[in-house]
């Protein structure tokens, strides 16, 4: 069931990639270990394993936050900057005190380009972004 779910996501997904793309370039390297992004005192880092991170792979995304308080829910929403790639968000699990864990795939793009932007929602909310780079 789960992996019929996965299957007709990343279908939907190759069918949706769209768009000519954007001249941005990643704002971290993911590939060299987690992504840190601070905003006053709040701060949030960001991991993807295995690392170099592929597409079409099983990933291990991790966040860690520093001084959040109250966090209901995290959620890492995976799009692509100008192009329309479809619904891919990964629900994250609490495993620590400030640590939250998911498993996810991010799907091959049939632009070629591999740059995507990792949303960390918190509570409903976009807290940060993450401009990366991926692998095909
Ligand atoms: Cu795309």
């Amino acid at each position: 069931m789960k992996i019929t779910r996965s299957i007709f996501l990343i279908l939907t997904m190759l069918i949706s990639c769209s768009g000519k793309g954007s001249n941005l370039s990643p704002d971290c390297n993911i590939d060299a270990g987690p992504c840190i992004k601070s905003n006053m005192k709040k701060e949030i880092s960001f991991g993807i394993e295995p690392r170099p991170v592929r597409a079409m792979e099983s990933l291990h995304f991790r966040v860690k936050l520093a001084n959040y308080k109250n966090t209901q829910s995290v959620i890492v929403d995976l799009s692509m900057p100008e192009m329309s790639m479809g619904y891919n968000q990964v629900p994250l699990n609490k495993t620590g005190i400030n640590t939250f864990e998911g498993r996810g795939i991010i799907p091959f793009c049939p632009s070629g380009k591999g740059l995507w932007k990792a949303s960390v929602i918190i509570n409903d909310k976009v807290e940060e972004r993450f401009l990366i780079n991926v692998h095909y």
